[in-house]
């Protein structure tokens, strides 16, 4: 009896029936970007003469369909041209607004032939930023020589779920100089997802050896972060309800993953939170030491770490848990602050990561006729989910206005050369009920700013607003 209803109650939170949120038939044009050979047409079974099979000789469905080469076009009628450059083919969905929905899943009849991948390329891609980046959600592995349509589905959720403006790309390129095939034909595109409703995870953040609290860990979800308080308690509200899981990273700690957390309708679902030290993490500066002068202005100081084992490449400072910069003195001034109690700590940087916290040491800030306050919100939230990540994160940020156009995201690593830039001004609010409407993200796929893969380590960026740094972070790439 207990195991029965133990699988109704599962079915009750998890069943729910995925709606279409967007079709496309291709009987008529709905703004698809097409370059290259692709074209909306109807198939009439051109190419694959001396590779691969042909095009389909009539559409999945009516009489039109996505295709490349559909109707005879260039050296090769029916199929695709030889030395095309990477996406040189595309195809590209108008911005498809997922928002209010999750478990987004993208589907549809398939019929594809493309040379292995040591010659010919085809992509399936999907950007959430509109079209500013692409990330891969498929690519030949093989040669494919689909001679039957097939209903392909892959989840999209990660990418898709929560989002105002997905846009799907679907491409061929690179080619090489032989051995042409009949690409791409696809029909019946439908995108599904459940509607979104909302609970909560609430939990206590401790070290697992001695059930003590660790304060300012950072908690990650999917749908937005928080951070524990002194007493280690931390609360994620507007969580998706469904199976999510949560990150934690705490200087000193091993990287603490929950997975399959339950949330439920207008619930809160409580997470124990025990987390693991790293024994391996390098030493921390030494003797911190903060103290006021001129009524709120704050001097810190600290020492080098005791027998550092390689060369230490800055000091990151701290306060009330958020990275305030990253320097290479040994003294920080945080200045003109409003009334309140400030807790402050070092970390040491190495080439291998970033070494334990030290001791946190606290003041409190009180003059008359200042401005009170417990602690100076950060006017621009700023972080990345998820984090650790390998080798696509999304950076998320809160501006207080809709005008994204002299926005921009700078990433350096640990030695403080830039990596990168993102312009999210492309970007638009994400309606988000609950989250306020001036919520953005942009993606970082793990690439300089010459198309390489970083390597794995931590990596600090900035949200610039007019030129003026106005929030910072860090991430760690883990391959
Ligand atoms: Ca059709
Ligand atoms: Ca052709
Ligand atoms: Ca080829
Ligand atoms: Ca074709």
């Amino acid at each position: 009896m207990k195991i029965l209803l133990i699988i109704i109650f599962i079915f009750s939170v998890t069943f729910v029936f995925a709606e279409d949120i967007w079709e496309d038939d291709f009987e008529e044009l709905t703004g698809w970007i097409l370059n290259g050979e692709f074209e909306i047409d109807s198939p009439q079974g051109l190419g694959g003469v001396l590779h691969g099979n042909p095009d389909p000789q009539s559409a999945y469905a009516g009489s039109n369909i996505l295709g490349v080469d559909l109707t005879g076009l260039g050296a090769n009628l029916g199929d695709y041209e030889s030395d095309l450059g990477a996406h040189e083919y595309f195809s590209i969905s108008p911005a498809i607004d997922c928002s209010e929905f999750v478990g987004v899943g993208l589907n549809f009849m398939k019929w594809l032939n493309v040379e292995q991948p040591t010659y010919d390329h085809a992509y399936i891609e999907l950007s959430n930023d509109d079209g500013t980046t692409w990330i891969e959600v498929w690519t030949n592995t093989g040669q494919v020589t689909d001679n039957a349509w097939g209903d392909v589905y892959y989840d999209i959720s990660e990418i898709a779920d929560l989002n105002s403006e997905v846009r799907i790309r679907f491409s061929i390129g690179t080619t090489d100089g032989s051995w042409q095939f009949s690409g791409w034909n696809i029909d019946n595109l439908i995108i599904t997802g459940n509607p979104v409703i909302y609970g909560a995870i609430e939990g206590n953040v401790i070290n697992a050896d001695n059930s003590e609290p660790i304060a300012f860990a950072p908690v990650m979800s999917q749908y937005g972060n928080t951070m524990s308080g002194e007493n280690g308690y931390f609360i994620l509200n507007n969580i998706p309800t469904g199976h999510r899981e949560i990150t934690i990273n705490a200087l000193g700690y091993l990287p603490f993953l929950q997975i399959n957390i339950i949330v439920t309708e207008d619930d809160i679902t409580y997470v124990l939170c025990e987390l693991e030290s790293d024994l391996n993490t390098p030493p921390p500066p030494q003797n911190p030491q903060a103290s006021v002068f001129d009524g709120n202005n704050v001097h810190l100081t600290w020492e080098e770490p005791e027998l550092p084992t390689e060369e230490l490449l800055a000091y990151n400072v701290y306060r009330n848990g958020i990275i305030l910069e990253s320097i290479l003195s040994e003294e920080y001034f945080d200045l003109n602050l409003i009334n309140g109690d400030y807790s402050y700590y070092v970390s040491a940087v190495y080439d291998s990561g970033e070494s334990l916290p030290t001791d946190t040491v606290n003041v409190h800030i009180y003059v008359v006729g200042l401005e009170n306050d417990v602690i100076p919100p950060s006017e621009y939230s700023l972080s990345n989910y998820p984090n650790p990540f390998n080798p696509v994160t999304t950076i998320l940020f809160e501006l207080n206005t809709e005008n994204t156009e002299n926005t921009e995201i700078k990433i350096f690593n640990l030695k403080g050369q830039k990596v990168k830039d993102l312009f999210p001004s492309l970007c638009h609010p994400e309606f988000i009920e609950g989250r306020g409407k001036n919520n953005y993200s942009v993606i970082w796929n793990g690439l300089d700013k010459t198309g390489q893969s970083v390597s794995s380590g931590i990596y600090f960026y900035q949200l610039l607003i007019d030129g003026k740094v106005a929030a910072k972070n860090k991430m760690m790439l883990l391959k």
